[in-house]
C-alpha cells in the first residue's frame, strides 16, 4: 500500500488535488479564448516553464554563488552563475544581481542599500503614469523617505525634464527615479542623469515595463547612464514573473547585502534558472523580431483608435503600450473594462493624468501588444481589435450585436492559438 507521502511525490496534480488541477486548465482556458491586452502581462516559452516548475525549488540556497550558507549547491549555483552572466553580456552591465522576487522587491532593495529612512526620493507621480514603489504613500517608499513627485505636462502629457530640474533643485533628492507603468512614451533617461549629476542625486532607472525592449535594442538602454537599473523578467521580457538589479560596480556589494539578507531569505533558484532560460531566449534574432513585432503592433493599434476618434495620452505611443482617455466616449473605466469582459477582450482600467475621476473608477484604460504579439499576431489583427473594442463601446446596448463581437474574437483566439504554433511551440 502506498503512504500518503510516496503518494505525494509520485501521483500527478490531477489525482492529488482535482481542484487546482482544474483550476490551471480554467485558467489556460481563459488565456486562450480571450485577447489580452494588458500590458504588463506575457506568454512565456514551453522552456521558462519548465525551468521554472522544476526541482530547483526544492533547494535553499542563501547567499550567492560559491559563497552560500548551504551545502548542495552546486548545480543552483551553476544556474544562477549562467543568469548572471547572460544577464551582465544582454543589458551591458557592470554588476547584475537576478534574486529580486519582483520589481517591487527589487526597487525596496535598491533603497534599503542607498537611503536612510528619512532621505529624499523624488519619483513619477502614480497618478500621472508612475509606479506604487516610487514614492506613493500607499507604499513603504513613500513612508519611510520622504517623498517628493513629478508629473506631466498638462497640455501635452509629456515628462518636461525642465519642470524635473527645477523640483530637483528645490528639494536636492538623495535619489531620482525615473520609469513608469502607464507611461506610453520614450523617457530621456540620459536628460535624467544630467539633473541628478547636477543636483548630487543617485540615479535609478526602473524598466519594469520596457526590459524586453531594451534587451533586443529596440528602446533606449538605462544602464549606460544610470547608477542602478531595476527591472522584471516578465511583462515585455516574457520571462518568468520576478525582478532583477543592475548598477555599476561601486554598487554591487551594496545592492548585494540589500537584497540578502537584507531584504529577502532563499533564492527561487527554480525561478533563477528560468530567468537564466529567458535571457538565453532574449540572445537571439527572433527575440529582436518579436520585440520589434511588439512595437509595431502598439502603433497600429494607436493609430486606428485614433482613426476611430479615441483620445490617446500624448497622442500616440513610442512603447508597447497606449493610455486611452475615455472621456470622450462617455465611458468610464469600470464600465470599459466591463464591457470588454463580455466579448472576451482583458484590459485594465487606468488612470490619466489629472484625472477628474479617482482611481476606483478612473477615466482611461491602458492596452498593451506584448501578450497578442506573442501569439503571432500583427498589425492587421490590432486594427481588426481596434474596431471590436469601439463596436463594443458602441453597440454597448446590444446584445446581439455583443454576441456577434464576442464570436469574432473566439475566431481570432483559434486563429491565433496562446499554446500551439506559438511562442510556446507545443501543448502545454
Ligand atoms: N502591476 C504592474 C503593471 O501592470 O504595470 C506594475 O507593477
Amino acid at each position: 500500500m502506498k503512504t500518503i507521502e510516496m503518494a505525494m511525490v509520485g501521483e500527478p496534480l490531477n489525482v492529488i488535488d482535482p481542484e487546482i488541477a482544474a483550476t490551471l486548465e480554467e485558467e489556460k482556458r481563459r488565456q486562450q479564448e480571450n485577447l489580452i491586452l494588458i500590458a504588463s502581462e506575457n506568454l512565456v516559452s514551453r522552456a521558462v516553464l519548465e525551468a521554472q516548475g522544476s526541482v530547483l525549488t526544492n533547494k535553499y540556497a542563501e547567499g550567492y554563488p560559491g559563497r552560500r550558507y548551504y551545502g548542495g549547491c552546486t548545480y543552483v549555483d551553476r544556474a544562477e552563475q549562467l543568469a548572471i552572466d547572460r544577464a551582465k553580456k544582454l543589458f551591458c552591465a557592470e554588476h547584475a544581481n537576478v534574486q529580486p522576487h519582483s520589481g517591487t522587491s527589487a526597487n525596496m532593495a535598491v533603497y534599503l542599500a542607498l537611503l536612510k529612512p528619512g532621505d529624499r526620493l523624488l519619483g513619477m507621480d502614480l497618478s500621472h503614469g508612475g509606479h506604487l514603489t516610487h514614492g506613493s504613500r500607499a507604499s513603504i517608499s513613500g513612508r519611510y523617505y520622504k517623498s517628493y513627485s513629478y508629473g506631466v505636462n498638462r497640455d501635452t502629457y509629456l515628462i518636461e525634464l525642465d519642470e524635473i530640474r527645477k523640483i530637483a533643485r528645490e528639494i536636492k533628492p538623495h535619489l531620482i527615479v525615473a520609469g513608469a507603468s502607464s507611461y506610453p512614451r520614450r523617457i530621456d533617461f540620459v536628460g535624467f542623469s544630467e539633473i541628478a549629476a547636477e543636483t548630487g542625486s543617485i540615479f535609478m532607472v526602473d524598466m519594469a515595463h520596457t526590459t524586453g525592449l531594451v534587451a533586443a535594442g529596440v528602446h533606449p538602454n538605462p544602464v549606460s547612464c544610470a547608477d542602478i537599473v531595476t527591472a522584471t523578467t516578465h511583462k515585455t521580457f516574457r520571462g518568468p514573473r520576478g525582478g532583477m538589479i543592475f548598477c555599476r560596480e561601486k554598487y554591487a556589494s551594496a545592492i548585494d547585502k540589500a537584497v540578502f539578507p537584507g531584504l529577502q531569505g532563499g533564492p527561487l533558484m527554480h525561478i533563477i534558472a528560468a530567468k537564466a532560460v529567458a535571457f538565453k531566449e532574449a540572445d537571439t534574432p527572433s527575440y529582436k523580431n518579436y520585440q520589434e513585432m511588439i512595437l509595431a503592433n502598439a502603433r497600429a493599434l494607436a493609430d486606428a483608435l485614433i482613426g476611430l476618434d479615441f483620445n490617446l495620452v500624448t497622442g500616440g505611443t513610442d512603447t508597447h503600450l497606449v493610455l486611452i482617455d475615455l472621456r470622450n466616449k462617455k465611458i468610464s473605466g469600470n464600465e470599459a473594462v466591463e464591457l470588454l469582459e463580455k466579448v472576451n477582450i482583458t484590459i485594465n482600467k487606468n488612470v490619466i493624468p489629472y484625472d477628474p475621476s479617482g482611481a476606483n473608477d478612473p477615466s482611461g484604460i491602458r492596452l498593451g501588444t506584448p501578450m497578442l504579439t506573442s501569439r503571432g499576431m500583427h498589425p492587421a489583427q490590432m486594427k481588426e481589435i481596434a474596431s471590436l473594442i469601439n463596436e463594443t463601446f458602441e453597440q454597448r446596448n446590444d446584445e446581439n450585436r455583443l454576441a456577434i463581437i464576442k464570436q469574432r474574437v473566439n475566431e481570432l483566439c483559434r486563429e491565433f492559438p496562446a499554446y500551439k504554433n506559438s511562442v510556446n511551440n507545443g501543448d502545454i
